[in-house]
């Protein structure tokens, strides 16, 4: 009867083992997310601004992609397409204003049913929460930098005291250390808020980000000449448009003394939504650096010329904005270490990435939404040690669209039919010659809206870029980035680019009917937005023209 009893309970061993041991060798996979964050300014990609050591281990143990570009270069819905794996015409999320269609099915739901468990920490910003998650603890909105309000998933809602970046790390090596489980594969989305505006740094990179000298991009001070309309009615412009108090921390009162306007009509308002959250110690920390920051303004006003104006906005904005990574790498730098020191590396993928690419002075702008370069194109690094050979690079052209579908083949879970991406396991593997994609889909709809940027579809291959500009322009452009890849000059009506110009007509109008976008389906998705707009008082559309 022993004897029995013990073969029966050799055999239950062995036969749990035997289930478990395909999930346990499935892969853990850390999806890291900045919001806004340029490539220029991760120093694997371009060392001129910033050095981002822990970000750049990523890249050092896995693949370096250096033509990932997004869909549509806004929040919301580069998040909306990065979970569905689907364009944004067929997930719907067009804009950042109204709430996520949560009867998507996004790739965590599929995950979780597989067996993986789930945790989210950081921006969503879809206005409701996340579906397919064990765990979360989320931001409302955009968040706030200093001692942010959480929404979670088991303890309501709630603030918590310090630095946003600290924090939502805090929470993701919590949940490693206590929560995660041992026999299950995890997928964990640590979503950082930081480098969004209006970059507010830790206390402990204030003083020395102030302080430091930034070089100039070359189209600075671009006037728009060789781009059309769109270009020139953007209203993302680092001398005209951004907040004096809210983005460049002159202070409330300093602009009334200098006689600068609140000509957006919230700037007073949203330097005090974010350096008003400041307990009074973490504001003494603040005002000791920008008091200085403010006299020296003052007393270099008057002289200022335009181009001054410029010049040291540009610099105010790179110390806020660079001071803001800092934190980012740093933190960034911890959970690699955790991994590290709890063996959890050789079977984890760990992806570094942005919700979308940034200006840094580009074309004398900040923001996003263009389908320009420094827009739609994002930083993209994933480590996979023993499975992605350390220090390699790509330059195929990726999307965020494609993040869905690899994860689910990694985990070996299939891939829903209706999804638009491609698993990027083939270039990760060395399997490149599987890879055919030679051009890319992009649509933003986002306008009437904050920033002025007009709707626009486009077709991007490694060499060119055709734009529509529609609604109410009808504009074309062509840029050739190879030979310029600043886009500065249009060359849609150069008689020496008719061929290739006809024959990316061509190719828009087929990679059009692939994705399933269409001009009806643009005009529906554009009365709707119209109609949620009127319904809200076009409040959601200002003009922030200065
Ligand atoms: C806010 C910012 C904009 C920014 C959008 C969207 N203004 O409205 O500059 O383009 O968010 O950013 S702010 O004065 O409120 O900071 S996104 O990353 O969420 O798409
Ligand atoms: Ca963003």
């Amino acid at each position: 009867m022993k004897n029995h009893f013990l073969t029966l309970l050799t055999a239950l061993i062995l036969f749990s083992c035997k289930e478990k041991e395909p999930s346990s060798q499935r892969p853990n996979i850390i999806f890291i997310m900045s919001d806004d964050h340029a490539y220029q300014a991760i120093s694997a990609y371009d060392n001129r601004l910033i050095e981002t050591p822990n970000i750049d281990r990523i890249a050092k143990l896995g693949m370096l992609f250096t033509n990932a570009s997004v869909t549509n270069s806004i929040c919301a819905p580069s998040r909306a397409t990065i979970l569905t794996g689907k364009h944004t015409h067929i997930n719907g999320k067009t804009d950042n204003h109204f709430p996520f269609d949560t009867t998507n099915v996004t790739f965590p739901q599929l995950l979780q049913e597989g067996g993986y468990q789930t945790a989210m920490f950081g921006k969503l910003h879809f206005g409701n929460n996340p579906k397919g998650f064990d765990q979360f603890k989320i931001l409302p909105g955009q968040g706030a930098y200093y001692n942010p309000t959480f929404i979670t998933k088991n303890d309501g809602t709630y603030d918590v005291e310090g630095y946003v970046t600290d924090i939502i790390t805090d929470m993701t090596l919590d949940w490693l250390e206590n929560e995660r489980k041992a026999d299950q594969p995890f997928f964990l989305a640590y979503l950082h808020k930081a480098p969004h505006r209006e970059w507010l740094p830790a206390e402990r990179h204030i003083a020395e980000y102030t302080q430091k000298k930034f070089p100039e991009p070359a189209t600075l001070f671009d006037d728009y000449s060789g781009r059309g309309t769109a270009a020139k009615e953007a209203e993302m412009n680092i001398l005209h448009h951004m907040n004096w108090a809210g983005d460049s921390k002159v202070y409330p009162e300093v602009m009334d003394q200098l006689g600068i306007p609140d000509a957006s009509g919230w700037d007073k308002g949203a330097f005090q939504r974010e350096v008003g959250r400041m307990n009074p110690s973490q504001r003494a920390n603040w005002d000791k650096v920008f008091k200085g920051v403010n006299e020296d303004f003052i007393k270099a006003f008057p002289d200022m010329s335009e181009e001054d104006k410029m010049r040291w906005r540009y610099q105010r904005y790179m110390q806020d904005y660079l001071g803001t990574i800092a934190s980012v790498d740093e933190n960034v730098g911890r959970v690699l270490d955790y991994l590290e020191a709890n063996g959890l590396m050789e079977n984890t993928i760990i992806v570094y990435t942005s919700d979308q690419g940034f200006y840094l002075g580009e074309h004398g702008w900040f923001d996003k939404r263009f389908v320009y370069d420094e827009s739609f194109k994002t930083p993209l690094l994933i480590a996979w040690p023993g499975k992605v050979k350390a220090g390699s690079r790509s330059d195929e052209l990726v999307q965020n669209l494609d993040f869905a579908q690899t994860f689910l083949e990694a985990a070996g879970i299939p891939q829903p039919e209706d999804m638009q991406g491609e698993s990027l396991i083939p270039l990760l593997t060395g399997q490149s010659e599987k890879w055919t994609r030679d051009a890319v889909y992009y649509h933003y709809y986002e306008y009437p809206s904050i920033h002025m940027v007009k709707r626009h579809y486009a077709i991007v291959t490694k060499e060119y870029k055709l734009i529509h500009f529609y609604y109410d322009v009808d504009e074309w452009e062509l840029f050739d980035r190879v030979n310029d890849p600043q886009e500065m000059k249009n060359v849609y009506n150069d008689p020496s680019y008719a061929e290739i110009r006809k024959k990316l007509h061509k190719d828009l109008e087929e990679i059009r009917k692939k994705y399933g976008d269409s001009s009806e389906i643009s005009q529906k998705l554009l009365e709707e937005y119209l109609d949620k707009l009127r319904a809200s008082g076009e409040r959601l559309a200002p003009s922030f023209k200065k």
